[in-house]
């Protein structure tokens, strides 16, 4: 982030005034933020959340709206500049009346020179917001020819026009009521030199010896070509220099510092090593750009083979399994979207064992402090550019606005450890199979997407040339324009055949992704979370008007059922169906992460769709809105596990297979225990075996025949590794449906004791998927566990406000498979 230095700053945030431009409706408005926030917290409109509110507040986003403050200004010899970033989208901003600023691109930065707008005393300020729906079809209309959007998803259309997070006009997950405002900085600057921001770029040079020369190549203005005093740091190592621009009226300066470090311990992904961060900062003039960088080298290895083309990550020389999902905004709101809630997901990823996340083309470039945490956590980021699923304009204006945005992000990220990959797009090749115009005219739109595609490599190169850089997602490889989705022989896939078309779980097992960067299955939010938005007991019914809104994918509500249908027994009630759904959910992912995983070094990545939710919603996330955990997380943090072990069908003998992965860069010792429950819910000892596992692998551990687990028998595998993971899994060969499930007789007690909730359970027969529900926000322990015949364990629940301890305690439920539908 680059600050200021020495105070000459007014920063803008606090409570300003939002009107609508007809004059109707009048609020404050809280900057940073997003007016909808604003106007819930005045009461105008309600909570869009809620109920189907969200179709009475769409009007908000088809008025203009002028938001304004005033503030002091002493005169103070300039220039100055205005300093925003996250404005959301078309606006312009005027002080004491005169145009500062036209605003069109939520993703770039303006410091437009505002010295000759600004008087001593009091100044006025207004950001004048236009009708980001408006403008969007306005420049549809104005365009040589039509430009599809992703109707399906995006009820509000023409959006592929603004540079604005697509999923604003509505997404599969995602409610459509187009937020707009300031998001991010607005503040008023000092700057030595206006307009003129300091680049700076860090490129890191690790050499065989270990040792690393970290180069800063920086750029600046100097008008005056007197040379500027600029301070550079690295590590605490501080060196001063003069920079000057290389001929008289360049007017920058452009320079380069390179210090080396003597072995300097380096920055890993969680589960690989540590997280070591260093200062490093450069100061000139007024210009203070100030970070934490890890010394990391990552590359993107795309070699052929005899399949088609790798596509892995390499870091420090090692190559490195990716286990994550894909990450869409915190919220639907921005004002909601705040920095504990962020923190709050991504340490829930690195809780279940994750490594990487995807941010998703459709949303946003991540705030700075975003990639902070990331570093911090050891999350690699797969960054996505901002177009997801439309077809785009190729226009001069288009692509010069691009070009910039492009070049911004990359300037201002790069430095971080944590971004492992840019990547062009979010299935901008499939969309031009999507629509009856590309199909008819594939020349145009796949020229225009060349185009651009084109312009957002070009841009990010031109800020850093050595970043790791692909195409589109998925993608085969570069100018590979065919269907990614079926085509698991080369680059990243996206394997969407279980939920979109509706393929059995078992069909993961016919694709040998080389990187699976998106797959996913719906579930429905916990209860107590459906609870937070129902507006009475009606509304807890999946076919509800209400509960149909919270679904936003077409079809998905009959998908989650009829999949039930094939692989368990109907639940007894709605509160069972939440339960199940999520399980189920569980399941799919599972299936598809054990076989990539036990694939590698084939397969080299798993990133699921999707983390979170922006709202309360029937969704792929494993976390519920807010952050709670839903059961797929609790069962990430095992399938993702760096040591862990699965039982894989041989589809040829009729066995199956169980192996080992170690992701660790460490041999790692194993023991398994081998269990077979029998019908009537009896546990039998079956096989224990030891191994040593070599560093980064997956193993066959052992086969078992055809008919050595027979029908109606459950396998139980109770494993511990040598780097302390543990952790049980069970196998079935056949769908839970056809199984007699015993009554598993579980009893259970809690007690409150220390701020947490204790949950002691104990089953008199196996019991499977045993879920804990306190019916309020926490965390548990773990969740969604088996137990054997005879056998007790404790669940802790925290829940995040502690004043909800009491209320946890009189709504304990225990679900297990057995009871969900009894
Ligand atoms: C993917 C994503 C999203 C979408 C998800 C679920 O293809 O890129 O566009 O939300 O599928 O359909």
């Amino acid at each position: 982030m680059v600050q200021q230095a020495g105070g000459a700053e007014i920063d803008l945030a606090g409570t300003w005034r939002i009107v609508s431009a007809d004059g109707k409706h009048k609020a404050d408005y809280v900057v940073p933020g997003d007016v909808h926030s604003s106007l819930i917290a005045a009461g105008i409109i309600p909570d869009p959340y809620i109920g189907r509110n969200e179709y009475d507040v769409r009007w908000v986003a088809e008025l203009e709206w002028v938001a304004s403050r005033k503030f002091k200004w002493d005169g103070g010899a300039g220039p100055w500049h205005l300093d925003v970033d996250y404005l959301d989208t078309v606006a312009e901003i005027r002080i004491n009346g005169k145009k500062v600023l036209n605003a069109v691109n939520c993703f770039r930065r303006y410091r437009p020179d505002v010295t000759k707008a600004l008087r001593r005393g009091e100044n006025k300020i207004e950001i004048r917001f236009l009708s980001n729906v408006t403008e969007a079809a306005k420049r549809q209309k104005a365009h040589p020819y039509f430009v599809p959007y992703a109707a399906q998803n995006c009820p509000i259309p023409d959006t592929n026009f603004l540079r604005k997070p697509s999923c604003h006009a509505g997404w599969d997950w995602n409610l459509a009521i187009m937020p707009f405002g300031a998001y991010g900085r607005v503040a008023l600057r000092k700057t030595f030199e206006a307009d003129l921001p300091l680049h700076v770029i860090v490129t890191q040079r690790h050499l065989p010896n270990g040792n690393v020369e970290v180069e800063f190549s920086v750029a600046g203005p100097d008008s005056d070509n007197r040379g500027r005093d600029v301070v550079l740091n690295c590590g605490n190592v501080i060196r001063q220099r003069q920079y000057k621009g290389k001929n008289a009226n360049s007017g920058f300066f452009h320079e380069t510092e390179t210090f080396s470090l003597s072995k300097p311990k380096l920055w890993w992904p969680a589960g690989s090593g540590e997280q070591n961060l260093i200062d490093v900062s450069v100061r000139c003039g007024t210009e203070h750009w100030k970070q934490r960088i890890g010394l990391r080298n990552i590359e993107l290895i795309n070699e052929k083979d005899k399949i088609g083309a790798r596509f892995a990550f390499k870091v420090n020389g090692k190559e490195i399994f990716c286990r994550g999902a894909n990450w869409i905004p915190a919220d639907a709101l921005p004002s909601r979207a705040t920095p504990e809630l962020t923190r709050k997901l991504l340490q829930a990823a690195v809780d279940a064992n994750m490594n990487m996340i995807r941010v998703w083309g459709g949303g946003y470039y991540e705030q700075d402090w975003f990639y902070d945490l990331c570093d911090e956590l050891g999350l690699m980021v797969w960054q996505d550019f901002q177009f997801s699923c439309n077809l785009y304009p190729a226009s001069e204006e288009f692509l010069w606005e691009v070009w910039h945005e492009v070049n911004e992000q990359v300037c201002r990220l790069q430095h971080h450890a944590s971004i492992a990959l840019w990547c062009g797009d979010n299935e901008l090749i499939g969309a031009l199979t999507w629509f009856p115009e590309s199909r008819a005219n594939r020349d145009r739109y796949l020229v225009a997407y060349d185009r651009l595609n084109r312009n957002i490599e070009d841009a990010a190169k031109a800020a850093d040339p050595d970043i790791n850089w692909w195409p589109s997602s998925p993608s085969s490889g570069p100018l590979n324009f065919g269907d990614a989705w079926h085509d698991d022989r080369s680059g990243d896939m996206h394997f969407w055949s279980v939920w979109h078309e509706g393929k059995d779980f078992e069909h993961y097992r016919d694709v040998s992704p080389r990187f699976c960067s998106e797959f996913g299955f719906q579930s429905y939010p916990s209860l107590h979370v459906v609870k937070k938005f129902a507006t009475g007991p009606d509304d807890l019914n999946i076919a509800s008007a209400v509960m149909e809104s919270h679904q936003k994918n077409v079809g998905g509500n009959a998908r989650i059922a009829e999949t039930m249908f094939r692989y368990f027994r109907f639940p007894s009630d709605f509160g069972n169906f939440c339960y199940l759904s999520q399980v189920q959910q569980g399941l799919a992912v599972k299936t598809a992460v054990e076989y990539w995983r036990s694939l590698k070094p084939h397969c080299m990545g798993t990133l699921y769709w999707q983390l979170n939710d922006t709202w309360p919603v029937a969704s792929w996330s494993g976390l519920d809105h807010g952050g709670g955990w839903k059961a797929m997380h609790y069962m990430a943090r095992r399938f993702f596990s760096p040591v862990a072990v699965m039982a894989i069908p041989d589809k040829t003998s009729g066995g199956f297979v169980i192996k080992a992965v170690n992701d660790r860069l460490e041999r790692q010792k194993i023991s398994l225990d081998l269990i077979v429950l029998d019908p009537a819910g009896r546990a039998k000892p079956f096989k224990t075996i030891s191994a040593t596992l070599p560093p980064d692998c997956a193993v066959e551990v052992v086969k078992l025949k055809r008919g050595e687990l027979p029908p109606g028998h459950i396998l139980i595998m109770d494993f511990e590794a040598g780097d302390g993971s543990k952790g049980r899994a069970h196998f079935s060969n056949e769908p839970y449906k056809a199984l007699n499930i015993v009554n598993p007789g579980l009893t259970q007690s809690a007690k409150i004791k220390e701020g947490s909730l204790v949950i002691s359970l104990k089953a008199k027969h196996a019991a499977l998927f045993i879920v804990a529900e306190a019916g309020v926000d926490g965390r548990y322990s773990d969740n969604v566990i088996d137990l054997l015949p005879g056998e007790s364990s404790e669940i802790i629940f925290t829940p995040d406000d502690p004043t909800n301890l009491q209320h946890a305690l009189n709504n304990l439920i225990i679900r297990d498979l057995y009871s969900s539908s009894h």
